[in-house]
């Protein structure tokens, strides 16, 4: 059984076997919005979302110390908040971008992820203190009109879910009008161990700088 997070919700990265978990992958699903019209509202359109999942890893001081977000932002405007270009991979390969999904889901929730980070956590490197998972919305729209967004935690490949873990709904909430960022939730070391936290904090950020400065600043504690 998975577990359902609820904001703010701490967990250990233990399987129900006992092992830990290592070796998985964290994916967030989303709808584009869909709008009914025509006669008796019976026509619908379904208007893209192109949210992009991205991770900021800090050093166990708390500091920036490397990242996954995309290759496709402008590296002028990321230099302007003294970030470097985008990548898909990270920490030695221990995190891994599949790539962008610019619309979401078309015809309702297909149950798969669309954008995925692959996580080995026995790989990454011994000063990353925690990793946090974010989203950005590259439209206008906000996350309250969003149908649906989640993010999970699931043992497998990006194309085969074997087993899911932990799953974490977080959009379609009236918290979320006017907020186009989320910061969703940390990957951080206790002891020898790893443990997640579901974070859920809507920001009003337009540009994926905004949040990774966000992060190092105000999300640098464990
Ligand atoms: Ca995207
Ligand atoms: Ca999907």
């Amino acid at each position: 059984m998975a577990i359902n997070l609820i904001k703010g919700q701490r967990i250990d990265l233990k399987k129900l076997t006992g092992a830990a978990l290592n070796d998985f992958c964290v994916g967030v699903n989303w709808g584009g919005i869909e709008t009914k019209g025509g006669f008796l509202g019976l026509s619908k359109t379904v208007q893209d979302v192109d949210l992009d999942l991205s991770a900021a890893l800090l050093d166990t001081q708390g500091a920036l110390c490397d990242h996954i977000y995309s290759p496709l932002y402008k590296a002028e405007g990321l230099a302007q908040f003294g970030l470097p270009p985008g990548k898909l991979t990270a920490a030695s390969g221990a995190l891994r971008h599949t790539g962008d999904d610019r619309s979401g889901d078309s015809g309702g929730d297909d149950g798969l992820d669309n954008e995925i980070i692959t996580v080995n956590l026995s790989k990454v490197p011994a000063n990353v203190g925690q990793i946090i998972f974010f989203l950005n919305n590259c439209g206008g729209e906000d996350f309250s009109v969003i149908p649906y967004a989640k993010i999970r935690m699931f043992e497998g490949t990006p194309t085969v879910v074997k087993d899911v873990f932990a799953s974490y709904n977080v959009a379609a909430e009236p918290q979320y009008r006017g907020k186009r960022a989320l910061i969703l939730g940390r990957l951080y070391r206790h002891g020898s161990e790893w443990k997640f936290a579901a974070i859920g904090d809507p920001t009003d950020d337009g540009f994926v700088g905004q949040t990774v400065v966000r992060i190092a600043k105000e999300y640098n504690h464990s």
